[in-house]
């Protein structure tokens, strides 16, 4: 296995660039690129720039690795490593002028398939406010130098995030899961960006989070910082279009599960 540590930083290096990019575009002014799945799913120029700027590091890197990137697609590894990316991850509060957007980079062991890779390190920026949340398997996950661990009481409720996809006709259905985990809540966020709500999981500023239909890149980075934090990542209805989700420390990841996974 890859040395997790030299990969963890070499994730750590490029997000803090990209994220400086995004930033700058973002002060420019961003223009609409494209939509993708639906009106409401956009892609910014800035997007595919952060993209070209991340995947053309990891080439002269690590040539050979693999990658998977939202807005370039994927690449086979001859390493054993593949690089799993979100250049600019929650593009609409990005579009938006919102500050809660992160770059997310991920190095996985095997292919860009979550139900079969072995994550390796991760790296999450969040360029407005200068965050960079870092993680190495068996190595801890670290936020700007400080050990970072999940909550594990919630003795006046848990402060739950969760996201709604670009698909208007999902909405009821991503309502009434809302409406079956909230009596375990104090309340819910919805910030945005899951490789942001995942860093906060881990960081212990949310209890916990589910979400359905988050794409490989959305939460390869994010999903290792949990478990590197002592917390529990699960999907269910993987073979849907929309598998859900849940992160939290192990009672509240159980409560959740026995609340949406039946
Ligand atoms: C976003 C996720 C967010 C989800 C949005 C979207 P994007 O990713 O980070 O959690 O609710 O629907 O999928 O599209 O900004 O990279």
């Amino acid at each position: 296995m890859s040395d997790v540590r030299h990969l963890q930083a070499l994730a750590s290096d490029i997000a803090r660039e990209a994220g400086g990019l995004a930033r700058q575009r973002r002060a420019e002014g961003v223009s609409l690129a494209a939509t993708k799945t639906t009106i409401a799913d956009i892609v910014t120029d800035a997007d595919r720039e952060v993209e070209v700027l991340i995947r053309s590091r990891l080439q002269a890197e690590r040539p050979g690795d693999g990658f998977l990137g939202e807005e370039s697609g994927g690449a086979r590894s001859s390493t054993g490593v593949t690089w799993v990316v979100d250049p600019i991850d929650g593009t609409v509060n990005y579009a938006y002028g919102m500050p809660a957007y992160s770059v997310s980079i991920a190095a996985v062991q095997g292919d860009a398939d979550p139900s079969s890779w072995t994550a390796l390190a991760a790296a999450v920026c969040s360029p407005v406010l200068g965050e960079l949340f870092t993680a190495a398997r068996g190595e801890g996950a670290w936020l700007d130098g400080k050990r970072l661990a999940v909550n594990t009481e919630t003795p006046a409720g848990a402060l739950l995030a969760t996201g709604f996809g670009y698909d208007p006709a999902t909405h009821d259905g991503d309502l009434a899961t809302v409406r079956r985990v909230m009596p375990l809540a104090r309340d819910l966020r919805r910030i945005g960006s899951a490789a942001l709500d995942l860093s906060y999981v881990a960081a212990g500023r949310l209890d916990g989070y589910f979400e359905r239909g988050l794409k490989p890149w959305d939460f390869a980075a994010g999903a290792l910082l949990v478990e590197e934090s002592g917390g529990v990542v699960s999907r269910f209805d993987t073979a849907s279009d929309r598998p859900m989700l849940i992160a939290a420390g192990p009672d509240l990841h159980e409560r959740i599960s026995v609340l949406l996974d039946k």
